[in-house]
C-alpha cells in the first residue's frame, strides 16, 4: 500500500477514534444545540433554571399583560433563563415550540394552550423526555397526568359570576321574572376560557326560565371579530336586552357595532352589557356607566409561576391547580381599583 493510501487510512482511523471518545465522554450529550456559546456559558455560570414558554398569541391587552407578568417574574435576577415563543394564535406553532423546548432539554415547559384539545401527543413526548409541563391561563382536555400543575382562573366560576350578577340586577330593578333576551359573544372556540365561561353562565341561566339566550356568536377574543359578531346579531335580532361578551376586546368592538346600529349600552342603555377581563379601559367604561358589569380575569400570574417552579426545584410538593384572585366590577366598586390598575 503506497504512502498516500496509508496516510488516508490513518486519518480515517483517527477521526473514528475521536468520534468514539467524544461520544463516550458525553461532552455533547447535555448541551442544548440551539444555545449560542454565550447563552450556554451564562447557563453554566449562573446555573439558571431554563424555562421554555409558549404563549398562544398577543390578541388582547389581557394577553400582553399576561406575557409581561411572566417575563418579569422569570428573569435572570430571579434565577431563570426564559425562552419565549409567540404562537400567533396557531396551535401548530405551539406544538412546534414545545418540541423545540424538548430538543433543547429545557428544565420546564410553560404554555397557555390556545384550545383544550390536540395536546396528548406532544405532552406525552415532554413527559417521556422527563420535562415537567406547567399550564398557565388555559387548560387542556385529556389526562391531567400530562402536566404538573395549572395556574390561572376558574373560568366556570367567572361565567357563574356573570350570571349571578344579572340575576341580582334583575331582582334589584324589580324585573326578576320578566322575560329577557340574551346574546353571547364567545371567545376563541374550544378554548377553556370560552368553554368555562359559557358553561358557568348557562348553569345560572338554566335556573331562570324567563331568560332566553337567542344566539351565541364567536368574536375570537378580538375587537374586530367582536364587532363583526355583534353586527351580525343586530341584523338578526331587534329585541336584545342583554349582551354577554367573553372579553373586553370583543366588548369594545361590540359597543362600536351597537352604536352604529343606533342603540346604547349600560345602566341607562337599551342593552345591558356584561364583559370579562377587567382591563383598565373597560373599567373606565364601567365607571362611566356604559358597561354594567365586568368579571375580572387576572393575568398577573408570573410571580405565582416563579414561586411554584422554585418549589419544584426544591423538591417540594405542589398543588395540581392554583387559582388567582379575581373580583366582579360594577359602578358601585370600580373606583376603588381603577386608580392603580396596571393594565
Ligand atoms: C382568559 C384568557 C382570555 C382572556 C382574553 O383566561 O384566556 O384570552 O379573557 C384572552 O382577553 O384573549
Amino acid at each position: 500500500m503506497n504512502n498516500e493510501k496509508q496516510l488516508i487510512m490513518a486519518l480515517i482511523v483517527l477521526i473514528a477514534m475521536l468520534a468514539v471518545l467524544l461520544g463516550a465522554s458525553g461532552r455533547f450529550e447535555n448541551t442544548r444545540p440551539e444555545q449560542t456559546s454565550e447563552e450556554e456559558s451564562a447557563l453554566v455560570d449562573e446555573d439558571l433554571i431554563v424555562v421554555g414558554f409558549s404563549q398562544l398569541g398577543s390578541e388582547s391587552v389581557w394577553r400582553t399583560t399576561h406575557t409581561q407578568s411572566i417575563q418579569d417574574a422569570l428573569s435572570k435576577e430571579n434565577g431563570f433563563f426564559l425562552q419565549y415563543s409567540n404562537a400567533r394564535q396557531k396551535q401548530e406553532n405551539q406544538i412546534k415550540a414545545i418540541r423545540g423546548f424538548i430538543s433543547q432539554r429545557v428544565d420546564y415547559i410553560v404554555f397557555s394552550p390556545l384550545m383544550e384539545d390536540g395536546w396528548e401527543t406532544v405532552l406525552t413526548e415532554a413527559k417521556e423526555a422527563g420535562i415537567p409541563v406547567i399550564l398557565v391561563d388555559r387548560k387542556v382536555s385529556g389526562s391531567s397526568d400530562l402536566y404538573t400543575t395549572f395556574i390561572g382562573s376558574d373560568m366556570e366560576e367567572e361565567g357563574r359570576k356573570a350570571g349571578e350578577w344579572l340575576a341580582s340586577y334583575q331582582k334589584q330593578i324589580g324585573h326578576a321574572n320578566d322575560p329577557i333576551n340574551i346574546v353571547v359573544l364567545t371567545g376563541t372556540f374550544g378554548s377553556s376560557s370560552q368553554i368555562g365561561r359559557s358553561r358557568g353562565f348557562e348553569q345560572v341561566a338554566a335556573e331562570h326560565p324567563n331568560w332566553h339566550i337567542l344566539a351565541r356568536e364567536s368574536g375570537d377574543f378580538t375587537v374586530i371579530k367582536g364587532k363583526e359578531a355583534m353586527a351580525k346579531l343586530l341584523r338578526m335580532y331587534d329585541d336584545i336586552d342583554v349582551v354577554v361578551s367573553q372579553n373586553d376586546e370583543m366588548t369594545f368592538g361590540a359597543m362600536e357595532a351597537i352604536a352604529e346600529a343606533g342603540y346604547t349600552t349600560g345602566i341607562y342603555g337599551d342593552m345591558k352589557l356584561i364583559s370579562f377581563d377587567g382591563v383598565k379601559d373597560a373599567l373606565g367604561l364601567v365607571d362611566f356607566g356604559k358597561i354594567n358589569c365586568d368579571v375580572e380575569c387576572n393575568p398577573l400570574q408570573g410571580e405565582l409561576l416563579a414561586e411554584v417552579i422554585h418549589k419544584l426545584e426544591a423538591g417540594e410538593q405542589v398543588e395540581k391547580e392554583y387559582f388567582v384572585d379575581e373580583l366582579v366590577f360594577t359602578r358601585d366598586n370600580v373606583r376603588e381599583y381603577l386608580g392603580d390598575r396596571v393594565y
